[in-house]
């Protein structure tokens, strides 16, 4: 069994992941665990309550969550006033339509579903939205998606939540709730997720590049390093500054690896059911 998350803020959903796979409970549980863990701590500002908001100061997030068995996914974006987007995105895994709705039509669909409507903007983001909006011109700050992947035994399935970038425009979708940029997961081969700026993650459909790749015979880590390096390539070559992208990636054996174009990408994971541990990957690697 592996778990492996993006960014140090997933160490504790890692762990809780864990316990629950290790007391039996099925992949979809674990992992929702995980993100939802994520979301629903206040002192992290880029992922579901607290998230830092929109330019107009209202939180609006995406997320999705894939299983690699049959290709199902389910995904929300632009969600408004709900903690766990993730789990908002699962009950929509099943359908043979609607496996992706927005904004007023996700919202909707989650009341229906009994979730409950909240104020996600708290006072500290709200201080940080206030302070940033006050200066000129503004600036989209470093922005931390959790992405979740597990592999155990013959499944592999990938879970992403954000809440975007810090002032992005009103109903701006980045890369997080997207199959293909943002995550991947097929059981045959592996799952892959990506972090980072979504405008240039889905110009290489980073998620689905990793797993074809493993699919071609590479270990995970070469994949997320080859993925990487050719799409800040690519863009360099197309005369392109790249922005930020780090990617986390898993085989249906349980290899994992992860790759990055910034100096320092933290990430956790869980090997063969052991103890959770922090790795940071650094140029590429
Ligand atoms: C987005 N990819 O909305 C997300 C933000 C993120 O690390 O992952 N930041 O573009």
């Amino acid at each position: 069994m592996t778990i492996i998350a993006t960014w140090k803020m997933a160490l504790n959903g890692t762990k809780l992941a864990r316990e629950a796979l290790l007391n039996g409970a099925a992949l979809e549980e674990a992992l929702i665990t995980l993100i939802k863990d994520v979301e629903m701590n206040e002192d992290f500002h880029s992922v579901g309550y607290s998230g830092l908001p929109n330019e107009d100061g209202v939180v609006e997030c995406d997320a999705a969550i894939m299983n690699g068995d049959n290709l199902h996914f389910g995904a929300v974006a632009g969600l408004r006033n709900i903690r766990s987007a993730v789990s908002v995105a699962y009950t929509l895994i099943d359908n043979e339509y609607n496996n992706f709705l927005v904004g007023e039509g996700a919202l909707k669909h989650a009341k229906e579903m009994g979730f409950k409507e909240e104020e996600m903007l708290t006072d500290e983001a709200k201080k940080l939205w206030l302070e940033e909006r006050a200066k000129k011109p503004k600036v989209y700050k470093g922005h931390d998606t959790v992405c979740g992947l597990i592999a155990e035994k013959g499944r592999c399935i990938a879970a992403t939540s954000t809440s975007g970038l810090f002032m992005k425009k009103v109903g701006r979708v980045g890369d997080s709730p997207l199959v293909g940029p943002g995550l991947y997961a097929d059981s045959e081969v592996g799952a892959a997720a990506a972090t980072g700026v979504g405008e240039d993650i889905i110009k290489g459909t980073l998620s689905y590049a990793i797993v074809s790749l493993i699919a071609s015979g590479l270990s995970p880590q070469d994949a997320a390093t080859k993925s990487v390096m050719d799409l800040d390539a690519k863009l360099r070559a197309k005369g392109e500054e790249p922005r930020d992208f780090s990617v986390i990636a898993v085989n249906k054996d349980g290899a994992w690896g992860a790759a990055t174009n910034i100096a320092e990408f933290p990430f956790i994971v869980s090997e063969d059911g052991g103890e959770t541990a922090m790795y940071i990957a650094r140029d590429f690697g």
